[in-house]
């Protein structure tokens, strides 16, 4: 009785799958030329950072060369990068803001 119609027994089990959106890294650059003081200011305005936060992640990214400065969906992070490219032009200043996929 019981397990003789000849079937395997093997059981797929289904991951319950909820997908969540790929995030994306927003990274400030290094260069010889932006004041300190504008990246702190920025990383104030458009990252929501204390200015303490702010200032420390500055050191960061004056020192590495680089830094993410916040993790995002695709589309907030398209708008943090090109807030931040506009305001760099705005004032003259090559400060340099990207996006990858984390
Ligand atoms: N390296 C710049 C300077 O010494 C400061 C800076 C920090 C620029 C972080 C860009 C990003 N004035």
């Amino acid at each position: 009785k019981d397990d003789d119609d000849g079937d395997v027994g093997v059981v797929l089990e289904t991951k319950p799958k909820t997908k969540r959106p790929p995030m994306y890294k927003v990274l400030i650059l290094n260069d010889d030329f932006t004041p300190m003081e504008f990246v702190v200011h920025v990383l104030e305005r458009f990252f929501g950072l204390s200015h303490a936060q702010a200032f420390e992640l500055m050191l960061t990214v004056h020192k590495k060369g680089v830094a993410v400065v916040g993790v995002f969906s695709h589309e907030i992070a398209e708008t943090k990068v090109a807030q931040v490219m506009d305001f760099a032009q705005r004032h003259q200043h090559p400060l340099q803001c990207t996006m990858e996929k984390e």
